[in-house]
């Protein structure tokens, strides 16, 4: 999909999507693919569309989905479909699993669904779809069929220490252009999984509570075949690589090892495996390469944490008694090892009030080096979800708006755009102190981009925001209205070719 949002702008981070390569490097070898991701042409997308469909001639085509790109995705298969009526769509990744309901209407023309994790279930239903077998044994499919769609039952998450998954397939990437700061980026996976149930997010119902690593020896392959194809930086996109603590400090022995400590890293973590764990961890890390840490911080406050479910991954032990919040502790041990905290904050939980919001943005102003700040958003089937509802705090059913950075929830004492607005006028300025290492960094990337970089995070201020001479608020107005119009990836498409986008109202609500 070629949305993306506010804190990760196209200018500074296109990182490439992991699903499609390793599902690509999972089918059938005879099959000629081709990797298309729309966020390295975000201004462009019809037109590439246009010369991929007529340069491959696909015979199916896969969309990887979340949901804020639910839209911008069922435009995408209307313009396939005006494009090639026959080809076959496939819909998977976090959205269509989670909610079939509007790939299921006619009017998406998608005829199939993968839920959950999806390589040997794609590859299973091209077996099918090229013998012209009945795809009703595949598991995990979901598939048109007359006027209904119908559900196999689900497949059961890979054990991948034991069954083997082959090594994504770069090669079949057909844009170019994936970068961080200037730099050429690429991802890995090392497990996938996580045992927690922090209540906003999509992993549980996705996959379950459950961890699996992938064997040392292959994210070493991994991490040199992106390096070999000239990746200097790499996300490591685990659910949570810090549930086995021992673990990631072998791979990083074995990245220091290998000589791959040249490729800067990036990576999320729990505040508490930091804090309980980084005098070991964090050296290890330094050494192997590793600069930013995406910590999930959630919330300063105990009692939002309890709301999140997110209390217990954010506890500092001290022989194995609980003593208090690892945040602190996690964000000093990463400091005193010279690596950046890219902060994770959640702010407009229900109880929330401004004060309780302040104390947030105060914290983040304080400790983290970029801000990652977010607000509460109910995406299909997590439980914060059905306490939003239960509690009619839902305001905003327009999933396009469902990026985390825009407000889709109002709190008991505040207005959606009120929390929005703060979050707004707050980060920016986090966000500005953040670029001297930045300039250190990448200094002829930021001498080129630094006026458009500081653009994008003032956008919808001007002169008179700065002098003072015009309420802040206009300015967030005029930002709002820029986002708005950022959304649209695709202008509308040429009538007469029988389908139509259907409305993408919040299914959960009816509307
Ligand atoms: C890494 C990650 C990121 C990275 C993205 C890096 C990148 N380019 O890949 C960063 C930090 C930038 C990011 C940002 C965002 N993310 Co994010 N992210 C993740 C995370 C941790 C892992 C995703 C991943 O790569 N997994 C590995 C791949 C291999 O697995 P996968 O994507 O699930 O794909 C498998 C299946 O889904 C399926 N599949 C997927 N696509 C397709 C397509 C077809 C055709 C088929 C057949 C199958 C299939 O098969 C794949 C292989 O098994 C997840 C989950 C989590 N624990 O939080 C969230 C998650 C996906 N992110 C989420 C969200 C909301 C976002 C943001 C909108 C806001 C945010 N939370 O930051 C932004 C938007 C980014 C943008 N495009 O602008 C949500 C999505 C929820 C939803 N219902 O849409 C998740 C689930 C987290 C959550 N809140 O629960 N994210
Ligand atoms: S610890 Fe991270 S991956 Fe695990 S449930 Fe919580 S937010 Fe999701």
């Amino acid at each position: 999909m070629p949305d993306s949002f506010e804190h990760t702008p196209s200018l500074t981070i296109r990182m490439p999507n992991g699903a499609l390569t390793s599902l690509a490097g999972n089918i059938d070898a005879h099959h000629r693919v081709a990797i298309a991701d729309l966020i390295l042409v975000q201004r462009r997308v019809r037109e590439t569309l246009e010369r991929l469909v007529r340069d491959f001639r696909p015979d199916v085509v896969g969309l990887s989905i979340m949901t804020f790109q639910r839209h911008t995705a069922l435009k995408i298969v209307h313009l396939l479909r005006s494009l090639s009526p026959g080809v076959r769509v496939v819909a998977g990744g976090y959205d269509p699993s989670l909610d079939t309901e509007p790939y299921e209407d006619p009017a998406s023309g998608v005829d199939f669904i993968v839920r959950g994790e999806g390589e040997l279930t794609f590859r299973e239903l091209l077996r099918a779809l090229e013998s012209n077998a009945p795809v009703a044994a595949v598991a995990g499919v979901s598939y048109r069929n007359g006027h209904r769609f119908v559900h196999n039952p689900d497949r059961s998450v890979m054990r991948l220490p034991v069954e083997r998954l082959a090594l994504p397939n770069r090669g079949a990437r057909v844009l170019g252009g994936y970068t961080f700061l200037g730099r050429a980026i690429d991802i890995v996976e090392t497990s996938r999984g996580c045992t927690y149930d922090c209540s906003f997010c999509s992993i549980i119902e996705m996959r379950g509570r459950n961890f699996h690593p992938f064997p040392i020896e292959r994210v070493m392959a991994d991490i040199a075949d992106a390096r070999s194809r000239g990746a200097q930086t790499i996300f490591i996109v685990d659910d949570n690589i810090t549930l086995d603590v021992r673990r990631f400090e072998e791979l990083c022995r074995a990245i220091t090892g290998a000589g791959l400590s040249t490729v800067d890293y990036i990576v999320q973590a729990m505040t508490s495996s930091i804090a309980n764990h980084g005098e070991t961890l964090a050296p290890l890390m330094k050494k192997a390469g590793f600069r930013y840490v995406f910590l999930g911080i959630e919330n300063i406050l105990e009692e939002d944490l309890g709301f999140l479910k997110a209390a217990a991954k954010n506890a500092r032990r001290q022989q194995g008694v609980r003593t208090g919040n690892a945040t602190v502790e996690a964000i000093n041990i990463l400091h005193r090892h010279g690596m950046f905290v890219v902060g994770g904050l959640i702010v407009g939980n229900p109880d929330d009030t401004r004060e309780s919001i302040e104390a947030n943005l105060a914290f983040a102003r304080r400790y983290v080096d970029w801000p990652y700040i977010q607000h509460p958003t109910p995406y299909p089937r997590t439980p914060m979800t059905r306490d939003f509802r239960d509690q009619d705090l839902i305001v905003n059913h327009d999933y396009r708006e469902y990026d985390g950075t825009t407000a889709v929830v109002r709190t008991k004492h505040l207005g959606a755009d009120e929390i929005e607005f703060m979050r707004w006028r707050a980060e920016r300025w986090m966000k500005l102190r953040h670029l001297p290492p930045v300039l250190a960094y990448s200094p002829r990337f930021v001498m080129r981009n630094g006026v458009r970089m500081l653009a994008h995070t003032f956008r919808g201020s001007s002169l008179k925001t700065f002098l003072g001479l015009e309420s802040e608020r206009e300015a967030f107005r005029r930002y709002k209205e820029i986002r708005r119009i950022e959304r649209e990836y695709l202008d509308e498409p040429e009538s007469g070719t029988g389908y139509q986008v259907p409305r993408t109202g919040c299914a959960v609500q009816g509307a």
